[in-house]
């Protein structure tokens, strides 16, 4: 089975992939690439530390909190040395922003590239053996390389991302990315130690009837979100939430459907990181024919004021996410 667009079929493996895409990305010198085969090769290893946790005494809590004020569990932190370690190696990163590091890992290198990272999504499922993910953006430095990196390389807008993409540890793993041509998705087998190209050039149905969202918050929520929660119910829609962005965000990607995850008297700006969670999900999804908005406007376009700022999101299948936004106007 060919795609026409892509131009390979299913079962390519990722590196080849990779390679055969190298020269479409914009100041192709193979770096990119290589990032993106560092970011696959630390998903390898923070996969299987997963899939063993129970065995390997990677469960629960470190007893420390990370910079939002939450509990870090081993396989967090794990999951920070391995992307960072990985990424730090190579020289094509020279900056990283993770979930987990209060501030920026400014690496003193000449790489071209900042990467925002969380690097284990879905904490509260951890232990449970539910569905968890890695998720990642990849920035062009604008400084020229050599000198310092400076806040406006790390503080872009996510409409400036040159890549970006996820690993869902599930049922099976698989890593998913756009460099800005369509979305790809890549099943890990594990047996062989690669990834192959299951999902080619990815879209996401314009329409859907799967509504995901912390429901246990609808006194928390604005109007306008428990107005659009009553017509969701009213159109029959059916609820699916797993408490893991990525995983809701993945099932609704292939079936259709909208995550909401908006501001609350809780969270007022929303509990989701704009740099390492809400961007990287946004560029994927408007490049399989999607949307992603704050609500009231696009999420790609906030320019950051803070690594770990947080915005509302509502992203899914575009008619859905106009349609909830419709309740804002
Ligand atoms: P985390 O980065 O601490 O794991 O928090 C992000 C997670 C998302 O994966 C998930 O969609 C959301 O928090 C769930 O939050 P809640 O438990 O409030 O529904
Ligand atoms: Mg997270």
């Amino acid at each position: 089975m060919e795609d026409s667009r892509i131009g390979l079929p299913i079962g390519t493996a990722l590196d080849r992939f990779i390679k055969r895409f190298q020269d479409d990305f914009p100041y192709a010198t193979g770096e990119l690439s290589q990032l993106l085969r560092d970011i696959a090769l630390a998903g390898k290893v923070v996969n299987r530390e997963v899939n063993k946790a129970g065995l390997i005494n990677l469960s629960g809590s470190i007893g420390s909190d990370n910079i939002q004020g939450e509990d870090q569990q081993k396989l967090d932190v794990l999951a920070n040395i391995r992307f960072i370690r990985a990424l730090t190696k190579g020289g094509e990163a020279c900056a990283i922003v993770s979930e987990e590091d209060e501030k920026i890992t400014d690496l003193h290198n000449n790489g071209k590239y900042i990467i925002a990272i969380d690097p284990l999504d879905g904490s509260s499922n951890i232990d449970v053996n539910v569905s968890i993910g890695t998720i990642f953006s990849i920035f062009r430095r604008l400084s020229p390389v050599g000198s310092p990196v400076t806040e406006d390389d790390v503080l872009q807008p996510g409409s400036s991302q040159v890549a970006a993409g996820y690993l869902l540890y599930g049922s099976s793993t698989i890593l998913v990315y756009t460099t800005g041509n369509g979305v790809n998705g890549f099943t890990y087998d594990a047996t062989l130690g690669e990834y192959f190209l299951s999902h080619q050039d990815m879209k996401i149905p314009d329409n859907g009837k799967i509504y995901s969202i912390n429901e246990a918050s609808t006194d928390d929520f604005t109007k306008p979100v428990n107005q659009y929660l009553d017509h969701c119910k009213k159109s029959n829609y059916t609820a699916r939430y797993i408490g893991s962005l990525v995983a809701d965000f993945h099932r609704n990607l292939l079936k259709g459907g909208i995550y909401i995850y908006p501001s609350s008297k809780r969270y007022p700006e929303g509990k989701l990181r704009l740099m390492y969670e809400c961007n990287a999900l946004a560029f994927v999804v408007e490049q399989a024919g999607g949307k992603a908005s704050t609500g009231s406007s696009r999420v790609m376009d906030i320019v950051p004021k803070d690594v770990h700022q947080r915005c509302p999101l509502y992203i899914g299948s575009k008619s859905l996410v106009e349609r909830a936004e419709s309740f804002y106007d």
